[in-house]
């Protein structure tokens, strides 16, 4: 079933020149990527953060952390995009300077045909080396791991030191490049579409909030009550594979 979008938040975007979308892991969990909060399948509901999404979880326990994030990059790649990401990619299609700012460490934006996503957290497909940062092959995918099995990380072929998953984890700063681009874009933009994120994890958080306070219209796309709700103008309540077509349409 079709789902019913508003009018005005269609004529909102028709009419925009300048668009940011900012998407968090609700955009890729009706392609069976499982985001990090929710209720039932959320990962921190069965893995612990502290352990696995930390500097400090990756020097205690390397193994454990690497096999994780292979077992996380496996279930990625069997996923594909869902109408939701296509969708986003259609609004870039259509407005070109359009910005898609992702939290997701996933490429499912790109194979959905989106041109330069800012990855605010990084990505499962880029892993560089914990000591001089030189980035690092993508190991064979031929023997996937289950969840929970611990798999060693390579070794950086310059310097010898861990690989590490090219991801930003709990206490590091964000790749300031990105983080600049998003924060240019969400202060000069007309309209911010946010998509499937919590709206807890920062400074992620703050993008939509500095659109809205320097004059932008938010519309906002979630099956459920966030805090960004008080930002939002417009709070769309649905999946979003089901939301986005509907809005672009
Ligand atoms: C659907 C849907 C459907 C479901 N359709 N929607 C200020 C206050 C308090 C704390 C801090 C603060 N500033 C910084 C902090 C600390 C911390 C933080 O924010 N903690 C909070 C949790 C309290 N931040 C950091 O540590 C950051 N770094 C930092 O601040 O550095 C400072 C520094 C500066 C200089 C030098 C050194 C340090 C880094 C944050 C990194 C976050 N990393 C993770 C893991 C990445 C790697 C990995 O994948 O494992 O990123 S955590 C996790 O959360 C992941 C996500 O990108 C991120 C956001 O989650 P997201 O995308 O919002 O997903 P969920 O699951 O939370 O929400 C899903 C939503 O979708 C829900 O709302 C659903 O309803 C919805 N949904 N189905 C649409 N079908
Ligand atoms: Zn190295």
């Amino acid at each position: 079933m079709e789902h019913v979008v508003p009018p005005e938040a269609a004529a909102l975007l028709a009419r925009a020149r300048r668009v940011v979308v900012v998407t968090g892991a609700g955009i890729s969990a009706e392609s069976g990527v499982p985001t990090f909060r929710d209720a039932l399948t959320g990962l921190w509901q069965r893995f612990d953060a502290q352990a696995l999404a930390t500097p400090q979880a990756f020097e205690d326990d390397p193994d454990l952390v690497w096999g994780w994030y292979e077992w996380r990059r496996s279930t990625v790649r069997r996923a594909r995009p869902n109408a939701g990401h296509t969708a986003v990619a259609a609004i870039e299609a259509r407005l070109p300077g359009t910005v898609l700012v992702t939290q997701n460490v996933d490429d499912l934006h790109e194979r959905a045909g989106s041109r330069d996503p800012v990855h605010l957290h990084g990505s499962l497909l880029a892993p560089r080396c914990s000591g001089c940062s030189r980035p690092a092959p993508l190991p064979d995918v031929a023997d996937e791991p289950a969840e929970g099995r611990r798999v060693p990380p390579p070794r950086c072929a310059g310097c010898a030191a861990r690989v590490r998953p090219g991801v930003v984890w709990f206490g590091e700063a964000l790749p300031q490049a990105a983080l600049d681009r998003a924060v240019e874009a969400a202060a000069s933009c007309d309209l911010l579409v946010t998509v499937g994120t919590s709206g807890l994890v920062y400074p992620a958080a703050e993008i939509p909030r500095v659109a809205a306070r320097l004059g932008a219209t938010v519309i906002q796309v979630n099956p459920d009550e966030t805090p960004l709700d008080a930002v939002a103008e417009v709070n769309l309540r649905g999946p979003a594979a089901r939301v986005l077509p509907a809005l672009v349409a």
